[in-house]
């Protein structure tokens, strides 16, 4: 019992530095530093007899022999704890000093590699507690019950703990391989600033220009598919003349069309911030698809990412002329991996949830009435045009401002089609027209500000866009579910 206990309470301590090393994002986890040590210890002539026999195995055998010497000191600590707690004790600190020692003499020697031995040594510790002190105040058949199932517990636990480590760890070598691919990546796209009279940078208005940092990020996955551009492909099928499939090379190959859009998602409420704009780089999705041929009949491209997402776009928006594109860089660096590395769809005029498929591996020609994507199948619409869209983001709701010249601005959307006119009004007065900024094209929100003498008191702001087909947003509030939020934004803020 105690044997088991005290190999039981070792693992759980392996476990806990495990775990503790990949939530710290440690170079080297205790066990692995402990082992490198072995290796650098042991004698030149012993090392390389060992080697002659294990080969390049030797990195594993001495990993795996400092697990069997843990263990077995564990079996050694459990025997002693009830009877003499002081050497048990005594032990578990050397092996805790001997681990921190270690891991100090690494080139990265580090603090929270220390943190994670001690951490090791009370896990270790606390499970002995639990499982032998317990029982010593019992009738020995409760004491036989208790022990047992606490020592179940235990085992699962540190098997979850430990398992889960090992993937936490393996996925952040993988993100890091990753991300050092994408860094390594020279594309043809530079990161670039916003064309002049775009921006009227008023104090606290958010730039014209979002950064990819502080894009809006929305998708399904807990955690974003890494795949290496070298390993990507786009499968092409369905209702074509041609089936291909294609390469990150292929898309290179084509060369790299920039193009300004401002995507969104249905699920931004009125006034709300799911919405970014920057300049895209990528090819043409018009072209790729005269290449494969659509067959008549055909009316969507079901595109589908590595991680199973669905997404139903119309292929009218795809093909008629619009730079509907399938995107390779993000404001000219390669897209971020939670963006969609390497590559994605971007449509302007549509939201994101029927066109922006990130981690793009699979095209299928085909017709809105024979399939369902991932959020149809949910309840919002199939075909999820943009809605027009005007926010105020200076003042903020619910700010006080000075009595006065106040600066009102914000941001008004209708992509593909763009902006006539943005109009504000006070207090359900009359509709008063704002500036509004300079765009590329009719694909990006644009920019507005109207100036304000605010008088004493309480006052709502509303704001209205009017698109370039003459149509102004409506004033009906609808939810975002199932096709996009309507309504006018409206704020208030206190003069005095
Ligand atoms: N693979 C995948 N692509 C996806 C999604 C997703 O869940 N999975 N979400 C879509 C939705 S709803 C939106 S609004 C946009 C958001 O893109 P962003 O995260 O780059 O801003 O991605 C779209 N592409
Ligand atoms: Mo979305």
């Amino acid at each position: 019992m105690t044997t088991a206990a005290g190999v039981l309470a070792a693992l759980a301590g392996i476990a806990a530095s495990e775990a503790l090393a990949a939530v710290l994002d440690l170079r080297e986890s205790p066990v692995l530093s402990v082992g490198q040590s072995v290796i650098e210890l042991t004698p030149g002539p012993i090392a390389e007899a060992i080697i002659g026999v294990v080969g390049t195995a030797d990195k594993p055998l001495a990993i795996a022999s400092v697990i069997v010497a843990i263990l077995l000191l564990g079996a050694l600590a459990g025997r002693w704890w009830v009877a003499r707690r002081v050497a048990a004790c005594a032990l578990v600190g050397v092996l805790v000093v001997l681990a921190a020692a270690s891991i100090l003499s690494r080139p990265y020697a580090s603090a929270p590699g220390v943190f994670a031995c001690v951490a090791a040594g009370v896990v270790v510790m606390g499970v002995l507690e639990l499982l032998l002190s317990a029982g010593e105040r019992k009738p020995a058949d409760l004491a036989r019950r208790g022990f047992l199932r606490t020592f179940g517990i235990i085992a699962v636990a540190t098997a979850v703990v430990g398992v889960g480590s090992q993937a936490l760890a393996t996925r952040r070598r993988r993100r890091q391989e990753i991300e050092d691919v994408r860094a390594s990546l020279t594309l043809p796209s530079r990161r670039v600033s916003a064309p002049a009279g775009t921006d009227l940078q008023v104090a606290g208005q958010e730039p014209w220009l979002t950064s990819n940092r502080d894009f809006y990020r929305i998708d399904t996955t807990l955690s974003p598919p890494l795949i290496d551009p070298a390993d990507w492909t786009l499968r092409i099928h369905g209702m074509v003349d041609r089936e291909i499939t294609l390469t990150y090379q292929d898309l290179l190959d084509r060369g790299l069309t920039d193009a300004w859009i401002t995507i969104c998602c249905v699920s931004n409420t009125v006034g709300g911030d799911l919405i970014g704009n920057t300049v895209w780089g990528g090819v043409p999705i018009k072209g790729i698809l005269e290449e494969v041929g659509i067959q008549s009949g055909a009316d969507a491209l079901l595109s589908t990412s590595e991680d199973g997402w669905t997404c139903g776009t119309p292929l009218a928006a795809l093909t008629d002329g619009r730079d509907a594109l399938l995107a390779l860089t993000m404001n000219g660096e390669p897209l971020p991996v939670p963006h969609g590395f390497p590559v994605r769809q971007v449509v302007p005029g549509l939201y994101g949830y029927v066109s922006a498929t990130k981690w793009v591996t699979d095209w299928e020609v085909t017709r809105f009435a024979d399939f369902q994507a991932y959020w149809t199948q949910r309840g919002w619409g199939e075909r999820g045009p943009i809605k027009t869209q005007s926010r105020i983001d200076v003042p903020r709701n619910s700010d006080s401002v000075d009595v006065g010249d106040v600066t009102i601005a914000g941001v008004a959307w209708a992509q593909h089609t763009g902006i006539e006119k943005v109009e504000v009004r006070v207090d359900e007065g009359e509709w008063r027209e704002a500036t509004i900024a300079e765009s590329p094209s009719v694909d990006t929100w644009v920019q507005w500000k109207i100036d304000w003498s605010a008088q004493k008191g309480d006052h709502v702001i509303q704001v209205r866009a009017t698109d370039r087909t003459g149509e102004t947003q409506t004033a009906e509030r609808a939810d975002v579910l199932p096709d996009g939020a309507t309504g006018y934004h409206g704020i208030q803020v206190s003069a005095g």
